[in-house]
């Protein structure tokens, strides 16, 4: 993964890079944090994949991604709300600095899994978005939830905020693909604007109904029961 650009990645979040300019570094320290926390997430979400596992044929989740917002987004996001240039201001007012998208094969198990990590001691939820129950209009589905896990360092324990996406395989892809179109230069203002979107729409749409069918075929399989 690298700082330079928000790429999400299936790759365990490396140590940060050196930097010579010394005034970088309460920024990278406090980068560090939250490359800290999200690894912190990660790993509860493996255990909770280990464990939902045993009593069952499959692994609920099929990959976990990781992502640190670059330096230039974080700055761009500040700008953007009118925030001055603080670390303060980040703390206070970004919450997705870290963010980890777990991918799961059914809907059913995006649910089972926040429960799971939203009962934890040690974790606090600040936000909750839904866009499963409620899709944003252009049909972008995945559950968000911003939360706060303690990192324990040498001398002192932070809490730091995480954002946590998840969503199914059929999600994914969907998400994949409208985020690739969406940043492709020139399309909002080309005719075929409306029709793209009309298009993405019916996608989602499709996508949902998948998700809904491959549930109910899991039921079958596994008791007969109707999801
Ligand atoms: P990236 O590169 O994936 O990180 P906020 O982040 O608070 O300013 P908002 O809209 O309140 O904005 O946050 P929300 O709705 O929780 O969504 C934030 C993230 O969800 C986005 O981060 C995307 O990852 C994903 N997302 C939200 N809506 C869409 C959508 O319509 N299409 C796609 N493909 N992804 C979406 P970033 O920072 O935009 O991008």
């Amino acid at each position: 993964m690298s700082e330079n650009k928000s790429e999400w990645s299936t790759q365990l979040i490396p140590a940060a890079p050196k930097r010579a300019d010394p005034a970088l570094d309460p920024f990278k320290q406090m980068m560090s944090y939250y490359r800290c926390a999200a690894m912190e997430v990660e790993t509860k979400f493996r255990v909770l994949d280990v464990q939902m596992s045993l009593n069952r044929e499959n692994n609920p989740i099929e990959s976990i991604k990781t992502r640190l917002k670059s330096p230039e987004s974080i700055f761009e996001k500040l700008k953007r709300r009118d925030l001055p240039m603080t670390l303060s201001a980040i703390e206070e007012n970004l919450n997705d600095i870290a963010g980890v998208r777990v991918i799961c094969s059914f809907p059913e198990d995006i649910y089972l899994l926040a429960d799971a990590l939203l009962r934890q001691d040690d974790i606090t939820l600040i936000e909750r978005k839904d866009y499963i129950q409620n899709p944003k209009p252009n049909g972008y589905r995945s559950l968000h939830l911003i939360v706060e896990v303690p990192i324990f360092l040498r001398n002192e324990t932070k809490r730091m905020r995480v954002e946590v996406q998840l969503r199914t395989i059929a999600m994914d892809f969907w998400a994949s693909l409208e985020h690739k179109l969406r940043y492709k230069k020139g399309l909002e203002d080309s005719e075929d604007y409306q029709e793209i979107s009309r298009q993405l729409k019916n996608c989602a749409e499709i996508s949902a109904m998948l998700d809904r069918l491959m549930e109910n075929i899991r039921g079958q399989i596994e008791g007969g029961r109707e999801l």
